[in-house]
């Protein structure tokens, strides 16, 4: 248990109509309470019950006050950190809450470490590792997808589900180690059930990761390019997924000269959209930059709409354009100005040139088509990734490193199961066991601890 009470503005900076100062630990309530000046008569913070609020004033060294605010209290272990709590609702802007805060800490209230309150909730047992990194998810959230998924874990449903790998194991260890043991008794070790249970917690981890590779996506989101070459609607598109006017439109050839980057929430998935510059042979010095920055963004895009222009035709440009794309399957085919009359490109066309690339047919001016597009951004996105079971979890860089190795660890005993000496698996075993034990925490060092914690800002 720690034992010293620490306190920080858990609100972000700026001006806000509150901000709050939190204070967690044993004595917390008393400590406040030495300078907490209630409005009411007998409302002191000591006699109050959790889980109410109080209205008050802090009140300085002096006779002065520092500020008119609202207290809630919280008593151990019904806390977010498991201990005392004390939150102070105090004005927001930049110094109501500040010197709200350096009163507390003039109480000898220690400042809080970044993460240090989610570090208390782990510590006190409140949740695990995962469901700490969770919190983590919520705080970054871009969509309301992810942060569903982030909730998820918080509640705890991927720590139920590690857990099950985990007893798995276990159960295939104590049949290994009663026939090490006592083989007399328990006779030779049933190998099909042993299979079974490592068999079964090799496919969880699998389902897992894989799982965990939507999560990403939703959490961390994915690039998409426009390109195409000039005047064949890339910035309307840009301005279009957007709903603002946010790239110029002309009809000039060669308008957008610099990269465009915006995020926009397309079915959940954050998308960090790209415009380009049109690509084109030319002799001017500033688009030719311009070019070469669309040709770089294009290679690091996650997706590529390539945009063509009904009117224009298909082009040498276009074909030129498409056969320097590396990884085709990353490309969505937009043939756009569907809606004017003059239409050079036959469907026959895009087959010849363009076979076994996804293609939309779309006028955006007229907004038709982006509907489509959306659509297939989305499934291009899951494609591979679809499991048939709909696991919905995010995994941490470091819960993915420490699944990996538990998945391997169970393969090597899988592999060596029927061919090595019996007291030879337990390692093994025991390693895949510690590895899913430091995914929830159980087995967690302090250095991994702290790394973990280091990640949250200071008042979380
Ligand atoms: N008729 C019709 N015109 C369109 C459509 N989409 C875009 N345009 C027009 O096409 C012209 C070029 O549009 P932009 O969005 O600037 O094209 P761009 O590909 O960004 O052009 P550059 O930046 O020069 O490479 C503008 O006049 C648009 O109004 C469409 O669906 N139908
Ligand atoms: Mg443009």
């Amino acid at each position: 248990m720690n034992q010293d009470i620490i306190g920080a503005i858990s609100t972000p900076p700026g001006e806000g109509g509150i901000a709050i100062v939190r204070i967690s630990g044993e004595g917390a309530i008393e400590k406040i309470n030495e300078v907490f000046y209630p409005k009411a008569k007998g409302k002191e913070l000591i006699y109050q019950k959790p889980f109410t609020l109080t209205l008050g004033y802090i009140r300085d060294e002096g006779q002065g006050m520092v500020d008119e605010v609202l207290v809630s209290l919280m008593k151990s272990p019904r806390s977010y950190t498991g201990e005392d709590m004390v939150e102070i609702n105090c004005h927001g802007g930049a110094l109501a809450a500040k010197r709200c805060l350096e009163r507390v800490l003039s109480l000898g209230i220690r400042l809080a470490q970044p993460g240090e309150f989610t570090q208390r909730a782990f510590l006190n047992g409140k949740i695990d590792a995962v469901q700490a990194e969770a919190v983590i998810d919520i705080i970054r959230a871009k969509t309301d997808r992810g942060l569903k998924l982030a909730l998820k874990q918080l509640e705890g449903k991927n720590s139920q589900y590690i857990k099950s790998m985990e007893d798995n194991i276990l159960e295939a260890n104590m049949l290994l180690e009663a026939s090490l043991d006592f083989s007399e008794d328990v006779g030779d070790l049933d190998y099909e059930r042993v299979r079974e249970l490592l068999q079964m917690s090799r496919d969880g981890i699998d389902k897992m990761l894989k799982a965990g590779e939507l999560g990403d996506i939703y959490k961390e989101g994915i690039s998409v390019a426009i390109c195409g070459k000039p005047n064949v609607g890339k910035s309307s598109l840009l301005n279009a997924l957007l709903g603002k006017e946010r790239a110029i439109v002309t009809d000039v050839p060669g308008t957008t000269r610099d990269l465009i980057e915006e995020y926009v929430n397309i079915r959940g998935i954050p998308v960090r959209i790209i415009d380009t510059a049109g690509i084109r042979d030319t002799s001017d010095l500033v688009e030719k930059l311009g070019i070469n920055r669309a040709k770089q963004a294009i290679k690091d895009a996650d997706l590529i709409i390539l945009v063509l222009d009904v009117e224009a035709g298909m082009t040498e440009e276009d074909i030129r354009i498409f056969q320097e794309l590396e990884n085709k399957e990353r490309i969505i085919l937009l043939v756009n100005k569907d809606d004017l009359l003059e239409k050079k490109i036959k469907k026959e066309d895009i087959e010849l040139h363009f076979s076994g690339i996804d293609v939309i047919w779309a006028s955006i001016k007229e907004d038709i088509g982006i509907q489509s597009l959306a659509e297939m951004i989305e499934r291009k996105v899951m494609a591979g990734l679809a499991d048939g079971e709909q696991l919905e979890f995010t995994v941490s860089l470091r819960q993915k490193e420490l699944l990996k190795e538990a998945g391997q660890y169970i393969q090597e005993v899988l592999e060596a199961l029927e061919l090595v000496p019996l007291d030879c698996l337990g390692v093994d075993m025991q390693n895949a066991l510690s590895s899913l034990g430091q995914l929830t925490g159980k087995d967690l060092k302090e250095e991994s601890i702290d790394r973990i914690f280091r990640e949250f800002c200071i008042g979380k």
